[in-house]
């Protein structure tokens, strides 16, 4: 890159994305950020899905072949995330030439200030500026590079695809989150992955807080053409999550995919279903769950962490699904994630469609991140 195109103003916005207006960060911004409280509330019972209608499914591929087709899924789920991160790069480089203080002061406060969360952004901002120290980075583009780098690493720490273990008996994954994350529509998702290679799925609707949620499952089975168990309204969890590990363990059933609900998980009677339905799991057959996925609603922003936190005192909480990460600017909650949780990722959502779940790989999603549809 060339020093005079650094200097002009918007050189990061053109270089790595489009431009958002101002408007339209803060908007996002206002409407996603609640406190952990607020988030049962204003977690909205969408039209749609979370009362019984799945949208309809993805059309037939066309000529992008299907993990080509995911990465472009990514590249523009990722873009209000792309276009404030690189916004904000921007302005910190404004007019520079070179790496002075007054520029990694910049750096710092944008870093630190990003939903990245403040440890991971001086972890970075620390290895960022070692490398000036000892003048190997020593203008904005190589900075960016270096930057890129170090995300990269940071979040292959976490980069452990769930592999379902398919043996005599079955795998069992038991799905928790708060209400509203995500948690049915990412079952459905893993369910029609597995489905369509030809393997043996079990849905186990244990969300029996609310009729619509055994509804939005049961229009999920049907439309990918697995069974469903569900208990009675309103009946315990436990008892309909032992029923599916029963039925999978009869009828020679692959993969059971128990979801929960999400409701309250700041108070006591949820943490202790959601322990009941894991013990129940295990003494129905031993080991299960193989997973307890999270799944987590990348536009809670820092919340995220806290909510992973609860919910892994609660369970132990084995690995990670990140929904929503198109509908948000708030992406770069991902790294706070991996970095201070250690607990692996395995998927990221990127839309609300059932082929709309990646599994997460850092460097997928650092390219896509820094993606410009120019190079
Ligand atoms: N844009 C987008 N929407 C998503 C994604 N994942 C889920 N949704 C939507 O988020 C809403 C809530 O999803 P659900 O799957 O019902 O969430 P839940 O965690 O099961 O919610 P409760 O059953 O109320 O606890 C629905 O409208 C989904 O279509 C995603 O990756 N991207
Ligand atoms: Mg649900």
């Amino acid at each position: 890159m060339s020093e005079d195109k650094a200097k002009k103003p918007g050189f990061f916005k053109r270089l790595f994305g489009r431009e958002e207006s101002a408007a339209e960060i803060d908007k996002e911004t206002a409407v996603t950020e609640t406190d952990l409280g607020a988030v049962e509330e204003t977690q909205p019972e969408k039209e749609g899905l979370s009362v019984s209608a799945p949208p309809e499914p993805s059309e037939a591929p066309g000529e992008v072949p299907e993990d080509e087709q995911g990465l472009v899924k990514l590249q523009t789920g990722l873009e209000k995330t792309r276009s404030r991160f690189f916004q904000r790069l921007d302005e910190v480089f404004l007019g520079k030439r070179e790496i002075d203080e007054a520029t990694l002061g910049r750096l710092e406060e944008m870093l630190v200030t990003a939903d990245i969360g403040v440890k991971t952004a001086y972890q970075l901002l620390e290895g960022l500026t070692e490398r000036v120290k000892r003048r190997e980075v020593d203008n904005p583009d190589a900075l960016v590079r270096h930057l890129k780098t170090l995300m990269k690493e940071m979040l292959s720490r976490v980069e452990a695809p769930l592999r379902v273990g398919y043996g005599s008996e079955p795998f069992v994954v038991m799905v928790v989150g708060v209400n509203g994350s995500g948690k049915t529509t990412t079952i459905a998702k893993i369910a029609a992955r597995h489905q369509e290679a030809g393997r043996k799925v079990l849905l186990a609707a244990a969300d029996t807080f609310r009729a619509a949620a055994v509804e939005q499952m049961e229009v999920w089975a049907e439309r990918i053409g697995c069974p469903v168990v569900k208990g009675k309204d309103r009946a315990d969890p436990s008892a309909v999550a032992f029923e599916a590990v029963d039925r999978a363990l009869k009828e020679d059933m692959e993969l059971v995919l128990v979801d929960t609900a999400g409701r309250l998980h700041t108070r006591v009677p949820l943490v202790e279903e959601l322990k009941k339905v894991h013990r129940t799991l295990g003494k129905k057959l031993p080991g299960a769950p193989h997973e307890t996925l999270l799944v987590i609603d990348a536009s809670m922003g820092q919340n995220a962490i806290l909510q992973a936190r609860k919910f892994n005192e609660a369970v132990p909480v084995t690995g990670i699904a990140l929904t929503k990460l198109d509908g948000t600017a708030k992406g770069g909650v991902i790294l706070g994630i991996c970095n201070e949780l250690e607990i692996p990722v395995r998927y990221v959502g990127v839309g609300e469609k059932k082929d709309d779940l990646r599994d997460f790989k850092a460097s997928d999603f650092v390219e896509a991140l820094f993606y410009t549809a120019d190079r």
